[in-house]
């Protein structure tokens, strides 16, 4: 089942049909079993399933409302060998390394729910960055027991040059207005996802295809559980939390993203998060 959170309320795609609920998105969502919780119908009314396309087409919102937004790095053999290259000259290429290896994985804090930006608005690049690229994630919903009960499409817009230049200064990298984007839905299946799932990102300049690749999370170095169990060790999130899973897509280092530049990432089952990218006004 899909759940997308829109200007005019929660609309449920489930076995072929559309339901809609007034309820808040934090209380809907925060629950042990989300499927079955959902399934039950409880706080939904049926809708036509051509009213209920029409307002996920024109008033879809990202599927966050108060959770903050972690991301987790250097999952992936391709972003280690990548974020290695672009640190050597700063000497930082071994912290990537070895967490890599290490037992403790890479966390760091993405974004608050009103920087993101959900599928079709806006992601941002920086004036200050000469090097900007995409990061296309499988993201996580974790309730507030550290439960993973959904999944979404992630977006972790990341400046390479900041980055590269030292490895202190991720958090500028990483986090500024409209660095992270979220969508279309919220995936709810009834049983984890599958490790043969395929994540896949086209960047269009224009109409041309500027960057394609597709890879599988089975890739993923790290368990999905051991990610989310990490960031709940010492850390409350009252209304659950989303969790980015890393990239394995790391575009050409003659890559860097332009202004109107659309990033398309899209996960089976899922859908496609779509954004165009810009400057902050
Ligand atoms: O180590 C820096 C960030 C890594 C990251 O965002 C990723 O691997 O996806
Ligand atoms: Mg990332």
């Amino acid at each position: 089942m899909k759940l997308f959170k829109t200007e005019k309320g929660n609309i449920l795609e489930f076995n072929g049909a559309y339901y809609i609920s007034a309820s808040g998105f934090d209380e809907l969502i925060n629950r042990e079993d989300l499927h079955k919780y959902l399934a039950s119908l409880q706080d939904f009314t049926t809708i036509a399933p051509g009213e209920a396309q029409s307002i996920i087409k024109n008033h879809i919102q990202p599927p966050v409302q108060s959770q903050e937004v972690w991301a987790a790095g250097v999952t992936y053999l391709r972003s280690r060998d990548a974020r290695m290259e672009e640190s050597k000259e700063s000497g930082g290429a071994t912290f990537y390394d070895k967490v890599y290896e290490a037992e403790r994985p890479e966390l760091f804090f993405k974004s608050l729910p009103h920087r993101v930006a959900g599928t079709g608005q806006d992601v941002y690049i920086r004036r200050d960055s000469t090097w900007n690229v995409p990061e296309p994630e499988l993201t996580l919903f974790i309730n507030s027991r550290g439960n993973i009960q959904a999944y979404t499409i992630g977006n972790d817009m990341s400046s390479r040059s900041i980055e590269g230049e030292n490895p202190l200064y991720l958090p500028q990298a990483k986090s500024y207005e409209r660095s992270a984007a979220l969508g279309p839905c919220l995936y709810i299946p009834v049983s984890p996802i599958i490790p043969d799932t395929t994540i896949s990102m086209q960047i269009l300049r224009g109409e041309k295809i500027v960057f394609e690749g597709a890879i599988k999370i089975s890739q993923m170095k790290r368990s999905l559980t051991e990610l989310a169990g990490f960031l709940y060790r010492e850390t409350d999130f009252p209304v659950g939390s989303f969790l980015m899973t890393g990239t394995c897509l790391v575009p050409d280092n003659d890559f860097t993203l332009h202004e109107n530049d659309v990033v398309d990432i899209s996960i089976e089952n899922i859908g496609t998060l779509s954004n165009r990218v810009t400057y902050k006004p």
